[in-house]
């Protein structure tokens, strides 16, 4: 209330005006008291819609859909087996499945962050500090805190569905790898019991330097020709595995992988043809040098083509050392020939695949030159033997002193160069002893003792009344003086049978007395002929 001060005395009294009340502000306090949870509710949930929706994209991006795709190329396969990896594509549920989640949630969560923050931005530039020019100023910080407030609670409600979201994929995931192990385990299962049942348990590799008995070929990719080290059902595949070269590979015999180049996993040289589909019959040799081995396996393999000819069944040669021995010694019996010596390398077995009846075996027949049997090295490195089967111990009656002896001169300088080099007592003992070494029960073998020759010895064998098994024995043990070697073979081996055996390759048919060998042999395998 102020007086003029020009004028004393005079008053002008001036009325009292109250400032008009500002009613207006309280209403919209009131209003945005009410509007801010509103907006705040609607807010969160269209940015919980949003940050879904940008998660979704970035979800579909990552996957390869859409137009800004960033899908994550599969691994390339290893260039060879590298002791470790195949050269074949991971199967998605092995690899790339965790890696696709892994990339997905990357992407998305890239994508969502992106959204947030350009909402964020969006929202105090236009609510919180405008630029300075900005001719429109809808500056309103209430509603830019409502707004900021529903971002950051859309962000959270949306990252809470996510969490439940990625949680019910891993859970999806996680089930369909337990089935894929499961299957697995059941495919590879029902594989070994198709194996278990047919009595296939081996892999005798028939290479020279090898021999190794392996459980399971590897194969070569029929499209490419890289090696694959075990293609069974796994990583790579259940029913079949993706080479690098693309190429489909089955993995089990059963769905056709023996269709595929078969090779040893150990000296990575060729299998037999359709290798690990058939059980085997290993047949190894041993005997002292020119004892007659490898004339006596020749006789047996065409024993065993006529004896199979004459019951209906078949008997091939399954690769190609093979087929070239057989038509050599084909050749040898046309020309009334006799093999030559055997060399001291390593051998390659002969193998003939035998069916008959729905039954089938593959035939191994492993020869070694016979100064092998001399040393225990020697013996020790026939990796074959390990495997039980059947022996066949090749005793050359003129290398038994007291047959020899009792030989009138000119026998004895004719038969001479035909001679076995060593006594047989020598040889068994040798090999019995170095298989016991090195842990071989001889009584997982049966025995085959093949007294060789027995053309060149007719007049002393029909003296005796020599025919049987049981006179076999006797004359070797009686006249012949080989009563430790008898006893021997009946100690150490769980089945032992005693031939006289006439493989002389002139004559058009096998003699009978290889036939009987033979059929004993093929018996042990329960090949019937
Ligand atoms: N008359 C006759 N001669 C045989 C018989 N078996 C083998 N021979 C001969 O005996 C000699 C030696 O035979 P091989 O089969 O080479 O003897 P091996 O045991 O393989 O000898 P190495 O390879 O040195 O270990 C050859 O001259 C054969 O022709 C047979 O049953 N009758
Ligand atoms: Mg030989
Ligand atoms: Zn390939
Ligand atoms: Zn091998």
């Amino acid at each position: 209330m102020a007086a003029s001060g020009r004028n004393p005395g005079h008053y002008t009294y001036y009325t009292y005006t109250p400032p008009p009340r500002d009613t207006a502000k309280y209403w919209r306090l009131g209003f945005w008291v009410v509007a801010f949870p509103v907006i705040v509710g609607f807010g969160t949930v269209l940015q919980a819609g949003k940050s879904v929706m940008a998660y979704t994209r970035g979800v579909a991006a990552a996957l390869g859909i859409g137009k800004d795709a960033q899908e994550l190329s599969p691994p390339v396969p290893a260039y060879e087996w590298d002791g470790r990896r195949e050269p074949a594509y991971v199967q998605y549920l092995f690899g790339q499945a965790w890696r696709d989640v892994r990339h997905t949630i990357a992407v998305a969560l890239r994508r969502q962050q992106e959204s947030f923050k350009a909402e964020g931005g969006r929202v105090l530039k236009r609510h919180v500090h405008p630029p300075e020019d900005d001719a429109a100023d809808k500056r309103n910080p209430v509603l830019g805190v409502a707004q900021l407030v529903s971002i950051g609670l859309g962000a959270l409600v949306a990252g809470l569905l996510l969490l439940v979201a990625l949680a019910a994929q891993a859970v999806v995931l996680g089930l369909f790898w337990a089935g894929a192990i499961a299957f697995l385990y059941a495919l590879r299962l029902a594989d070994s019991g198709v194996l278990y049942v047919r009595r296939i348990r081996r892999i005798t590799c028939p290479n020279q330097q090898c021999h190794e008995r392996v459980p399971y070929p590897s194969y070569k990719c029929p499209g490419c020709d890289v090696l694959h080290h075990d293609v069974r059902p796994g990583k790579y595949g259940m029913i079949h595995r993706t080479c690098r070269c693309g190429r489909h590979m089955p993995t089990l015999l059963m769905l056709g992988s023996h269709r595929m180049k078969a090779v040893c996993p150990h000296c990575l040289k060729e299998l037999e043809e359709g290798a690990g589909r058939t059980r085997e019959l290993i047949l190894p040799v041993f005997g002292s040098p020119q004892a007659g081995k490898t004339q006596l396996l020749a006789a047996v393999a065409l024993a065993t083509v006529s004896l199979l000819d004459r019951a209906r069944g078949q008997a091939e040669p399954v690769d190609d050392y093979s087929r070239t021995w057989m038509r050599t010694v084909t050749d040898l019996r046309a020309r009334g020939g006799s093999v030559t010596k055997t060399t001291k390398a390593s051998q390659h077995a002969v193998s003939l695949r035998l069916s008959r009846n729905g039954s089938r075996v593959v035939l191994k027949m492993f020869d070694a030159a016979g100064e092998t049997f001399q040393s225990a090295e020697g013996i020790r490195d026939l990796v074959y033997l390990r495997g039980g089967g059947t022996l066949l111990f090749v005793l050359d009656p003129l290398s038994v002193p007291a047959l020899w002896k009792g030989l009138d001169e000119d026998r004895r300088s004719r038969l001479e160069p035909l001679r076995a080099v060593s006594e047989p007592l020598k040889v068994l003992e040798e090999t019995v002893q170095t298989l016991h070494q090195i842990d071989i029960d001889t009584h997982k073998f049966r025995l085959a003792v093949a007294v060789s020759k027995s053309d060149l010895v007719a007049p002393e064998l029909a003296a005796a009344h020599v025919g049987d098994d049981r006179s076999i024995r006797e004359w070797l043990a009686g006249p012949l003086d080989q009563g430790l070697l008898v006893r021997s073979v009946e100690h150490e081996f769980g089945t032992a049978r005693f031939f006289l055996t006439t493989a002389t390759l002139a004559d058009r048919t096998v003699h009978a007395s290889v036939e009987t060998l033979a059929t004993w042999v093929l018996d042990g395998e329960g090949m019937r002929v």
